[in-house]
């Protein structure tokens, strides 16, 4: 399979659009963090002031005077504080709200081909916890990014201004710590990069033991899947471990070396007292501002920390942004160019022809479909029958481009399906998926979500078709019961008749059932047929099935064998000509003995 994601560099432009977005908002944060700054800074040059002049001289007045200037902008600071908490508290919200809709928006924007290549658990991973770590940063950003070298470059200033001759104590200790947060970084951004996959593994673990909870507690493998996850637990957890050890060996060792040069101060500073070089209030502002300094690059590594792993998130958003839409690339690829707003819509009457088609996943290896060439026209039953892997799937999802062609081409109405607007494609057909998959919300909902503006009437027909009305009669609420998250309060079959209904309400010109009558009964089975066949009349559908009875009636009878066409044509000319179709109709009349009873229901 191609692979789309840029794996050097970092994709992480897309942030631009969000900074130019919110920039204003950040500075004006950026101004009330420097107003913060400088109050923080102001206050141990005041308490100096008031141990050596005031208390030193038992100046009372000049106690109570500075104590109020302190009082007051300490106020300053704190309603400084609360201002930009409000605002930035906004601002990430906000810009998380952002990122996240367009993240979901492109990721709804994607081909299949880009979802198999990155995985539901990667793209969930990467629309929650990704998003986060971006956001949180952008948070972080906001509350101590200006503040923190403002606060550490001014300490450095005003313990000079204070006395020069203990400077070089600071300008000795800083280098040592930045040097310290920088290997710390410089070691643990990898882990976290592992550690965000191995959440991922995590999260893929987690998705899947829930979506198969009914098969895992019927084959009883139970504790195999707890064994699994578990195992994805305790990669997560090792790699915490180890990120978490050079964090334990940085942090304590950063503080040991402020706390060595506080020695030094209090030890030179009495000296110097004793002298009578140094006050003894110069001495606490000294150190005060030496934990200030510590208490800012703790701040600023915080952020370097918070960088690195929003960084290692935003290139991971990157990678989805950066994505191309396999179809799109198609498009750009190929001399044709998507017509904006084809009028067809109205036109198109449902004929399907693939003309030599050949199909690959990912457009690599052997091929999926082989030299499919066929034409249905409008209104016309086409039946597909062939063995599980035979890409029966495949060869109907080239229809409404869920994937492109490798070779050949798929038309409509003798266009190119390339060449269609793709919502007006779409819009023309009607699909009932292999897997059922509805959604939670009533019946009625589901059914109507084929067609928004469907009425009540129509719905009810359309379930009437469907062999859906009957049973849905029965329910207490009726068309409004509720369905749980895909529907886990239906029957298999009860499920696909719904489906059905959703896909009719649409009134397609072109509709492709999928094997969507495997769990109905025969009986109802060939109520539904009959049903479609009256209701249906002009629209070309096609019916993938198992079951030889399935299709008997069809105008067309494809037997796909391994990608190719193994046969084509009527009931009538298989029977005679087919080998293969032969072999079907033999084994399933010997088992189901009964086939050719089901025409007469
Ligand atoms: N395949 C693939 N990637 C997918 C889907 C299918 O590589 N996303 C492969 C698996 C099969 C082949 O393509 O070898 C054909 O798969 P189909 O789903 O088209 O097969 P059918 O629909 O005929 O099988 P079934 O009757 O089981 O639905
Ligand atoms: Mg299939």
């Amino acid at each position: 399979m191609t692979v789309y994601i840029y794996r050097g560099g970092i994709p992480i432009r897309f942030l631009n659009k969000y900074i130019r977005r919110y920039w204003k908002l950040y500075f004006v944060t950026f101004i009330f963090l420097s107003a913060e700054a400088v109050c923080d800074l102001l206050q141990p040059t005041i308490m100096s002031k008031i141990i050596d002049q005031g208390v030193g001289t038992s100046d009372i007045n000049y106690v109570l005077r500075m104590g109020g200037f302190m009082l007051l902008v300490t106020g300053v600071g704190a309603a400084m504080a609360v201002i930009r908490n409000i605002i930035s508290s906004i601002v990430s919200q906000r810009f998380g709200r952002d990122l996240r809709g367009d993240l979901y928006k492109k990721i709804q924007n994607f081909s299949f081909d880009n979802v198999n290549e990155f995985q539901d658990a990667t793209l969930i991973t990467r629309l929650t916890n990704d998003v986060n770590q971006v956001q949180n940063f952008a948070h972080g950003m906001m509350r101590i990014f200006i503040k923190a070298p403002i606060l550490c470059i001014g300490s450095l200033v005003m313990a000079a201004l204070i006395n020069p001759s203990m400077t070089w104590i600071l300008v000795g200790v800083i280098p040592i710590i930045v040097f310290l947060i920088f290997l710390n970084m410089k070691i643990s951004y990898p882990f976290f990069i592992q550690m965000q996959k191995a959440l991922d593994g995590l999260n893929a673990r987690m998705r899947e033991y829930l979506a198969g909870i009914r098969v895992v507690k019927a084959f009883n493998r139970f504790d195999y899947e707890v064994d699994r996850f578990t195992e994805a637990s305790k990669d997560l957890t090792q790699i915490s471990i180890k990120g978490m050890r050079i964090m334990a060996v940085f942090r304590p060792g950063i503080t040991l070396v402020v706390n060595l040069g506080i020695i030094l101060v209090l030890w030179l500073g009495g000296y110097k007292v004793s002298k009578g070089e140094m006050q003894v209030g110069q001495i606490v502002a000294f150190t005060n501002y030496m934990t200030q300094i510590l208490f800012s690059l703790m701040m600023l590594s915080r952020v370097f920390t918070m960088f690195i792993r929003a960084k290692a998130s935003a290139s991971r958003i990157g990678d989805v942004f950066a994505a191309e839409n396999t179809l799109q690339r198609e498009e750009e690829k190929g001399p044709r160019q998507a017509k904006e707003e084809t009028t067809y819509d109205q036109n198109i009457k449902g004929h399907i022809a693939f003309r030599n088609v050949g199909f690959s996943y990912g457009g690599e290896g052997e091929g999926v479909l082989h030299d499919i060439s066929f034409a249905c026209k409008p209104g016309e039953l086409l039946g597909i029958i062939g063995s599980t892997g035979a890409g029966k799937s495949s060869l109907v999802n080239l229809i409404p481009r869920f994937y492109d062609v490798t070779e050949g081409a798929v038309e409509v109405d003798h266009v190119d399906v390339r060449d269609y607007n793709l919502k007006v494609l779409r819009e023309a057909i009607g699909i009932v998926p292999q897997k059922s998959l509805l959604f939670t919300g009533t019946i009625f909902d589901n059914i109507r979500w084929g067609r928004e503006d469907a009425t009540d009437k129509e719905v009810e027909k359309a379930a009437a078709i469907a062999g859906a009305h009957e049973f849905i009669s029965t329910f207490p609420k009726g068309y409004e019961t509720q369905l749980g998250q895909g529907g886990v309060n239906l029957s298999g079959g009860q499920k696909q008749r719904i489906s059905i209904a959703r896909a009719i309400i649409k009134n397609p010109k072109i509709l492709i059932m999928d094997d969507s009558t495997s769990a109905v009964d025969l009986v109802t089975e060939a109520k539904i047929r009959r049903e479609l066949q009256k209701y249906m009349k002009n629209t070309t559908t096609i019916l993938i099935a198992q079951r030889i009875t399935s299709v008997m009636n069809a105008d067309q009878i494809m037997v796909l064998d391994n990608g190719k066409i193994a046969g084509l044509g009527t009931h009538e000319e298989l029977r005679n000509n087919c080998d293969i179709y032969k072999d079907i109709l033999y084994s399933q009349l010997g088992k189901e003995g009964f086939a050719h009873v089901i025409e007469t229901i």
